[in-house]
């Protein structure tokens, strides 16, 4: 497969001012008539590059006549070089929906058609210089019969519509804005409209509208209503309205991904609108917020303004995490009220690290590690990464914690000044940050261009006689591939001092005339600098990179008294979750090297301490209290063994059930929410406590806890609580798990989002009975059940993600079991959808870390996908670089 560079980027030598597109729309014939109004480029010379990928042409003529010598097919598509400067090509394609399975271009979902076009899914509905920097205005002609397809839509305005003879209708669209293919968009099918008209900030009036499939409007209101919220966010915060008269947002059962920003047609998997109390958890009900939110704000940032090429695409990405993380935070503070907002937003902050950590620092550890602007790709479907997302996310935050929020509003001002209308690099978007505040980002770009997490290295010296405590920070950041050497950062370190009392000590930094807050961020910018603190009384405990003020990996040698300390007292939230989660990764990691220790006596008191301190939220104590992820620890551990991993864990998690058992049933009975559902940080803090008791109560196998999590599951009233109740006997050694399961399959079998659950806490169970076969066993099963469908990517990240990704002691089996399944399922999927097949095939790209025996089985099975016939680009750079 060839690596495309980032070094490679030449302007196109033609313009695309127009496109007229005419769709006569059939599930398996469908012809695409395409009109392009080009123009050469001032000055340049050379023929319009055109891409197509499984396309039947039909015809092309140049200026109404066959192209004949004008055209020539190439690897990628066709080239075609018209006699003039400027010339009107028109193409005709056929294309088959139904028989498209890679859900990329225009494919065909329960009788519905619909698009998907980013990154490279244009091409793939008719010829076209398909990349980001060539922006158009768009007018589409739709034409189907009216049966099956009674609603037809595109992007824009509606300008035209009617009925045609043979029962057939038409509907035209119309495009205001230029924009690049990857945002066009059509959808022909049986929905279903709810309307919301709201006026915008400057007095107009906008249509907005969630599509949804007959049946399903009681399910949208959650969706309308984070819209609503979303555009009233972005204008205050930022002063951006929406620029459209009409904005939709339409629902697909199969979908590759969550959603798409597509401009006013923002298409959107299922589970991201979905939700009713009875059939979404409070998980996903901020789920849906947040990706209605994420898909919204793209309108400006990606959509007004656009990636030049796609090795920018943190410049959207990294950006709209950025500003989606941000708004959810404001909406918990404001459910949260004044006096608990603080603690509100500390646990979005803490959700959001913990992803980082999870799925971005394995990332950047593994061969698949890059910046989060690349520097070459095989296969760009690959890059929609944790780090061009969430540590793009992460390089904008720090940006606004140097700049401070009025900086950085200062320098979105100036990006959208300059850059409206303009397909743009990340230089561009840290040139407006620097220029709107005066300030050199020259150093602070290496965050753009280095791969790998920085190692930020903290010690402290106390000095009692001049009152003086010194804090060293060194940074170093691990060669990554491709990438031996790194450079110091610029790295936010927001820092505390803790006194011996718990309380942070006012500070005061060497040439401060006076103490200040006790919150301070300092630059870190060498590899290594000291920072002195004056009028230090007593030693202090330092709590660090407060609120995860950098994405970096923080290492600092603290005795378990201090962790214990810092659990207690840090007044930084998320250090205080840190803290714990260090201080649990510790003794697990200890456990797993010695089967027959004992989980240590000072470690579950600070536990309890935390349990049993009434005036935190319990939304974060929920957070504080689990333990850390699996794959994080599988990270942590060398040579990664997840067989013992799983068994420590599951002492670790019977210890903490059964010493604190009282604990868990007093609170589980305290923080009952009464009442009607409703989507509420603070309900769902207290069910989210509660669902956790029972899982510690059930791995204990207490029989109070097992009763209550069985009440629970039969009369709660709402999922959440519903599929707590689940989760918690399938997590356990109960009997009563597989008639739970059964019950739920037959109250739920045709609601493909709730099974999807369903699949998911079965592939991701433990073997609490050890009696029990393996999990392997049941995920087979479960791939003959009639709500499993491969074709379906819902279904394969719930049953074939929650396996591979979610329970690495059963899919690492010592018999190699689990990875011989693994390479049937990337191959069989590979030749369905590529897309879907990379992402399950990166299950297995650390696996230099497992032992030697486990990676012996991975590397048979990698090699064994690897020599597969007909491999996708996309599999084949993800075996192929975890092989090297
Ligand atoms: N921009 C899309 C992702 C497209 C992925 C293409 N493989 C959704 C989003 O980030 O909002
Ligand atoms: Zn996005």
């Amino acid at each position: 497969t060839p690596t495309i560079l980032r070094s490679d980027y030449r302007p196109l030598a033609w313009r695309v001012e127009s496109v007229e597109l005419d769709f006569r729309l059939d599930a398996e014939q469908t012809l695409v008539t395409s009109r392009l109004a080009c123009v050469r480029v001032p000055g340049a010379s050379g023929p319009l590059p055109l891409d197509g990928e499984d396309l039947e042409l039909v015809s092309l003529r140049i200026d109404g006549a066959e192209a004949g010598e004008c055209m020539r097919r190439t690897e990628r598509g066709l080239e075609v070089t018209p006699g003039s400067d400027t010339a009107t090509i028109e193409i005709v394609t056929r294309v088959n929906p139904a028989a498209n399975t890679t859900l990329s271009g225009l494919y065909a979902s329960k009788g519905g058609l619909f698009t998907q076009c980013e990154a490279e899914g244009f091409r793939r509905i008719t010829y076209f210089p398909d990349r980001p920097d060539v922006m158009a205005r768009y007018t589409v002609r739709l034409e189907a019969e009216q049966a099956s397809f009674p609603v037809l839509l595109s992007n824009g305005n509606l300008v035209d519509s009617g009925e045609l003879p043979g029962d057939r209708h038409y509907a035209v669209w119309e495009d205001p804005f230029p924009k690049p293919s990857y945002l066009f968009a059509l959808v022909a099918a049986d929905l279903e409209a709810m309307e919301r008209s709201v006026e915008t900030l400057s007095g107009r009036e906008v249509l907005l509208q969630v599509w949804v499939e007959p049946g399903n409007l009681d399910r949208a209101g959650h969706a309308m209503d984070s819209l609503v919220n979303a555009l009233r966010w972005d204008e205050e915060t930022f002063g951006l309205e929406l620029d459209l008269d009409r904005f939709m947002i339409v629902v697909v059962a199969d979908f590759n991904m969550g959603a798409m920003e597509n401009k006013g047609l923002n298409i959107f998997n299922a589970r991201f609108v979905l939700a009713r109390p009875d059939t979404a958890t409070d998980a996903d009900f901020e789920g849906i917020e947040s990706v209605v939110a994420h898909e919204y704000f793209h309108n400006w940032t990606g959509n007004r303004v656009t990636c030049r090429d796609w090795f920018q695409l943190t410049l959207k990405e990294g950006l709209t995490v950025f500003r989606d993380q941000q708004f959810s935070a404001d909406m918990l503070a404001r459910a949260a009220g004044a006096e608990r907002e603080a603690s509100a937003r500390a646990v979005k902050r803490i959700d959001d690290f913990r992803g980082l950590r999870a799925a971005q620092f394995t990332e950047d550890s593994g061969p698949m590690a890059h910046p989060i602007r690349p520097d070459s790709y095989q296969e760009i479907n690959n890059f929609y990464t944790a780090t061009v997302y969430e540590k793009g996310a992460a390089v904008i935050r720090m940006q606004h914690t140097l700049l401070g929020a009025e900086g950085f509003r200062k320098g979105m001002n100036l990006y959208f000044e300059r850059h409206d209308g303009q397909a743009v690099t990340c230089d561009d978007f840290v040139a407006a940050m620097a220029d709107a505040n005066d300030r050199d980002m020259t150093q602070f770009m290496r965050w753009y261009s280095q791969a790998g997490t920085p190692v930020v290295r903290a010690s402290g010296q106390w000095d009692a006689d001049a009152r003086r405590y010194t804090l060293t920070l060194a940074q170093h950041t691990p060669p990554t591939p491709g990438q031996p050497e790194k450079l110091p950062l610029v790295i936010p370190v927001a820092v505390g001092l803790i006194g011996p009392d718990g309380n942070d000590l006012p500070l005061r930094l060497e040439g401060d005339s006076a103490a200040g807050a006790t919150t301070r961020v300092l630059e870190l910018v060498e590899a290594e600098q000291h920072f002195v603190f004056e009028d230090v009384d007593a030693e202090p405990v330092p709590s660090l990179l407060r609120g995860f003020s950098a994405p970096v990996l923080l290492e600092i040698d603290e005795s378990d008294a201090r962790l214990a300390f810092r659990m207690a007292h840090d007044a930084d939230p998320c250090n205080r979750w840190d803290a714990a989660q260090r201080y649990a990764e510790r003794v697990i990691l200890a456990l797993a090297a010695k089967a027959d220790a004992d989980v240590p006596e000072a470690f579950l008191d600070a536990w309890g301490a935390l349990l049993a301190d009434e005036s935190l939220d319990p939304a974060f104590v929920a957070l504080a209290a689990t333990l850390p992820g699996e794959g994080w620890l599988l990270e942590r551990m060398r040579p990664a063994d997840p067989a013992p991993l799983r068994a420590a864990l599951m002492r670790v998690m019977r210890a903490i059930g059964e010493r604190f058992a009282d604990q868990w049933l007093g609170l589980y009975q305290r923080l009952e929410v009464r009442g009607p559902y409703r989507y509420h940080p603070a309900d769902a803090g207290c069910r989210a406590l509660r669902n956790l008791a029972l899982r510690y109560l059930a791995a204990a196998g207490n029989e109070d806890g097992l009763n209550r999590a069985e009440t629970q599951f039969e009369y709660a009233e709402n999922m959440t609580e519903q599929f707590g109740g689940l989760a918690a006997l399938v997590h356990s050694a109960s009997p009563v798990a597989e008639d739970a399961l059964d019950n739920f399959h037959t109250r739920f079998s045709s609601d493909a989002l709730v099974l999807d659950k369903w699949f998911a806490l079965q592939a991701g169970a433990w073997r609490w009975d050890e009696a029990a076969p393996p999990v392997l066993e049941r995920v087979k099963a479960l791939m003959d059940d009639p709500a499993f469908k491969l074709t379906n990517p819902n279904k394969v990240y719930s049953l074939l993600g929650a396996f591979f990704r979610g329970n690495p002691a059963e899919f690492h089996a010592a018999d190699g079991s689990g990875h011989a399944f693994w390479a049937e399922q990337i191959i069989a999927l590979d030749a369905m959808n590529p897309q879907v097949a990379s992402r399950m095939a990166r299950s297995l790209e650390n696996w230099r870390r497992y032992t030697p025996a486990l990676q012996t089985s991975i590397r048979t099975q990698l090699e064994r996908v690897r020599d597969a016939d007909g491999l996708s680009p996309d599999v084949a750079e993800v075996v192929g670089k975890a092989l090297v």
